[in-house]
């Protein structure tokens, strides 16, 4: 039997100052075209089953996105990623685009069946090759490679193994890091196991949405149990394999507001960061889970947890991903029925809603520049300051080429200057962001949603593959060149 765990001194230990409720909100004027200091990387960010499409090609195997994109009735326009970009053969073109935005960072992520077709031992050559071909592109145009391992394409045959609750996952993924890092450690330092863990665990595994959609919440807290073993697993194979590699993380960062000022929601909104935000690095930073982010005892048992798992977790991570999308408005649970628009998360006991103050994306996300600020202050604040890294932001906006072909899409150069603002304003105050990766580089296979949302710099016409840099690139390629927000 496990012995009992000391838990972290604090409820609210490593979680930063707690956001105020949204009406006490206010959005200072963040200044105008604020400079960047030097060396800043500006950049983009993709992932594999998004953009590389080749689904099936050079001894590829199958990925839980292949097997869900091709059941019929999962994806909102029934398309799949099989060709998505075709970014497997027409990388030499995207990083030209790159060059023409002057970006110096581009985030990808590796497939892990093109690497390894069945998730573990023979690696496919051809596959590990693409990686270390698409490296030596991104040097030779001066961007710097940033490596997701794994970005949601998990291989279909670890899947039939019993996919992430199962803990052997956390020594195959080990493999997988030591194989990429092994080939490409000589040239690659900025690594991030894993993109968005709570969201795949729990929505692959304690939900519908995303595959393999088993919809099982003690699944989902298993599922997240390996990846926390696996993240740990995988720090250490890359930096046994590529002692200049630097290893941080990915992760889906939401602020959390309290709905109310009571102090039921102010702790439903602190438990929510802790559970939502904090569920990965929190294991990392401490080799254990936090008591913050459970309504009760932390539940060992049901993450199948084990003695020695605290020290497989822990490891110091170099620098901290961070992706902001949504705010979320929390509050306590007072009846087990969530009311419409918003959703009852057991496992912490909360109730969360989108925030829906400011104008809407064409995806339906509201835009609310301000609170990236205050999660940028909360992540400063909550781990000392550490080295940040922004992963991700981005906004869908469906805006079509007009009759000369070009893509005026104002609303994206809106949303990419104010939040610019806001993180300039962050770093004034104190946060240590040294690199920005928008959301994305091309529209792309936005999962779920087929390619109905068009989130890129640059629009894709996928009946020809056709690239056209949207404005908003134009205008992003000159805030990389000036390192200013340009009004
Ligand atoms: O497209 C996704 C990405 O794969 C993960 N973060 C959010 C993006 C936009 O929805």
């Amino acid at each position: 039997m496990m012995r009992r765990r000391s838990f972290l001194k604090s409820s609210l230990l490593g979680s930063g100052a707690l956001l105020d409720t949204p009406t006490a909100l206010s959005a200072p004027a963040a200044k105008a075209s604020p400079q960047f200091p030097k060396g800043f990387l500006w950049g983009a960010a993709t992932a594999s089953y998004q953009v590389e499409g080749a689904w099936n090609a050079d001894g590829k195997g199958e990925s839980i996105w292949d097997r869900f994109a091709h059941t019929p009735g999962k994806i909102r326009d029934g398309s799949t990623g099989d060709v998505a970009c075709d970014q497997y053969r027409r990388f030499h073109e995207d990083i030209s685009i790159m060059k023409r935005l002057n970006l110096k960072s581009y985030r990808f992520s590796t497939s892990w069946p093109r690497v390894q077709p069945s998730g573990r031992g023979a690696v496919n050559a051809k596959g590990l090759d693409y990686y270390s071909r698409l490296v030596d592109a991104l040097l030779e145009a001066g961007i710097r490679p940033f490596c997701t391992l794994y970005h949601w394409d998990l291989p279909q045959a670890l899947e039939d193994l019993g996919g992430w609750p199962n803990r052997d996952l956390a020594d195959y993924f080990a493999d997988f890091a030591a194989v990429l890092a092994r080939r490409l450690g000589d040239r690659l330092t900025v690594w991030a196991p894993f993109n968005m863990p709570w969201t795949f665990t729990r929505n692959g595994y304690g939900g519908t949405s995303l595959p393999p959609g088993r919809n099982d919440l003690g699944l989902a807290l298993k599922a997240a149990h390996t990846v926390n073993l696996a993240q740990g697993n995988a720090f250490r194979a890359i930096k046994a394999a590529s002692p200049k590699a630097t290893v941080g993380s990915a992760y889906g960062t939401e602020p959390m507001y309290p709905k109310t000022n009571s102090e039921a929601d102010r702790a439903a909104a602190a438990r929510c960061h802790a559970f939502r935000n904090l569920y990965f690095l929190n294991t990392a930073m401490h080799g254990d889970y936090s008591k913050a982010a459970f309504p009760g005892e932390i539940p060992y048992e049901a993450m199948g947890f084990r003695e020695g798992d605290g020290s497989t977790m822990k490891v110091p991570l170099d620098w901290i991903g961070i992706h902001y999308y949504l705010r979320l408005l929390v509050s306590a649970v007072p009846t087990a029925k969530a009311p419409a628009g918003a959703s009852i998360d057991p496992l912490a006991g909360i109730r969360i809603e989108l925030a829906n103050e400011g104008p809407r994306t064409d995806g339906g996300l509201e835009v609310w520049p301000a609170a990236f600020y205050d999660l940028l202050m909360q992540f400063t604040r909550g781990y000392s300051s550490p080295v940040l890294e922004i992963t991700e932001t981005g906004c869908a906006y469906n805006d079509a080429p007009d009759a000369g072909g070009r893509i005026a899409d104002q609303r994206r150069i809106a949303f990419y200057r104010d939040h610019l603002k806001q993180l300039a304003r962050a770093m004034a105050d104190g946060a240590k962001v040294r690199a920005y990766h928008a959301w994305t580089l091309l529209d792309n296979f936005e999962w779920q949603h087929g390619y109905a949302n068009r989130m890129g710099l640059t629009y894709v016409d996928f009946a020809t593959q056709r690239r056209t840099i949207k404005d908003s690139g134009c205008w992003y390629g000159r805030v990389a060149a000036t390192n200013r927000v340009q009004e």
